[in-house]
Formats: C-alpha cells, structure tokens, sequence
C-alpha cells in the first residue's frame, strides 16, 4: 500500500462542486482518501491571465503503481470535463500527484515528487496543514519548511 499525496485544483465552473466530485471518484477507482486539507482560494500561477483556483490537497493509499495511479487519475480528470488545451491553462480539475511513498522518478511522462511543488504556496500550504514533518525525498526537508522557505 502506498501513501500518496495528490494536488487537487480547479479553476472553472463550479469549481468546489468539481473537487468534491473528483475525490468521489478516487474512492471510486480504488485510491482511498484518508484526509483532505483545507480549501483555499489562490491566484493563477504561472499562467496568469485566468481565473483564480481553489486548491486542496488529499492523503490518499492505493495499491496502484505510480503509473497505474497517474491513468486513474487522468481518467477521472476526463470523466469531469477536463480539456487540455493551453499548458497551465484553466481547468475544471487538475489532479497532480505530488508525492508517492518516498518513491524519485524522472520520465517525461510522470516525475515525482512533482518538480515544481517546492516554489508553490498552494501545494505547501496544504502540505504543511496535513503533514507538516513530511520529509522530500530529494531535498530532505520538511513541509513546513520548505513552506517557510517560500515567505517573503
Ligand atoms: N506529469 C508528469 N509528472 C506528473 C505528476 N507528478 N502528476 C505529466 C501528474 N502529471 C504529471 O499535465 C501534463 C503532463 O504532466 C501529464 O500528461 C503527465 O503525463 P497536465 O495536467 O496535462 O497539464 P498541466 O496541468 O497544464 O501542466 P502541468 O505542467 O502539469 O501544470 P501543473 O503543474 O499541473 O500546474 N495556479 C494556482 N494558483 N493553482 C493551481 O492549481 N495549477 C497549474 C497547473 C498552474 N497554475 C496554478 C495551478
Ligand atoms: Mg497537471
């Protein structure tokens, strides 16, 4: 059983309807949702010129492999509408797997832990809430303070 942690976000529609929905449908296909972080609202980052997000974060266990995990998880991101269009562009659901046991990949397909969770405050915020002495794998350091090592 692996412990896994999966960025949750939306930008679009009904978008705490879409979060709620989409962990619905992890239970569903077999990845357990043992705890979810609190909802909060942030600006686009990256892409600036969309919508704001609301972010969350959910502590899940499967038996999936990462890649196994990471199919699941794009269906599901189908089932509720989600149109790839623009890289980092608006959304219904965005579902990233942020952390997958202590487990380091580098394809072009899947790269865990998500490499760019460190620079951003609406993965970190969430993590600190739910696992703040979570240690990353690479870094070997933990949530709360690469969180604090983002303040300005
Ligand atoms: N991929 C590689 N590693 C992973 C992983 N660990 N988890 C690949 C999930 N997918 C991973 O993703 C593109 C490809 O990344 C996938 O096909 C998969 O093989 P995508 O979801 O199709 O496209 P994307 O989400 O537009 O691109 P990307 O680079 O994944 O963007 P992110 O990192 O998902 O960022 N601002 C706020 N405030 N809140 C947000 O949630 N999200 C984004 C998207 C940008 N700005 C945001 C937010
Ligand atoms: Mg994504």
């Amino acid at each position: 059983m692996a412990e896994v942690y999966i960025g949750i976000g939306s930008n679009l529609g009904d978008r705490e309807g879409y979060i709620r929905k989409s962990l619905g449908l992890m239970n569903d296909f077999g990845i357990s949702v043992i705890r979810v972080s609190s909802i909060i609202e942030t600006e686009p980052y990256g892409y600036t010129d969309q919508p704001p997000f609301l972010n969350c974060l959910a502590h899940v266990e499967t038996f999936y492999s990462p890649l196994h995990l990471l199919n699941a998880l794009q269906l599901i991101e189908k089932t509720l509408g989600r149109k790839r269009s623009i890289r980092w562009g608006p959304r219904t659901i965005d579902l990233d797997i942020l952390l997958y046991n202590s487990v380091v990949i580098d394809t072009p397909r899947l790269k865990i832990p998500h490499p760019d969770m460190v620079n951003r405050y609406f993965v970190l915020k969430p993590l600190s809430e739910i696992a703040p002495d979570l240690v990353h794998p690479v870094l070997g350091k933990t949530m709360t303070e690469l969180l604090n090592g983002i303040k300005t």
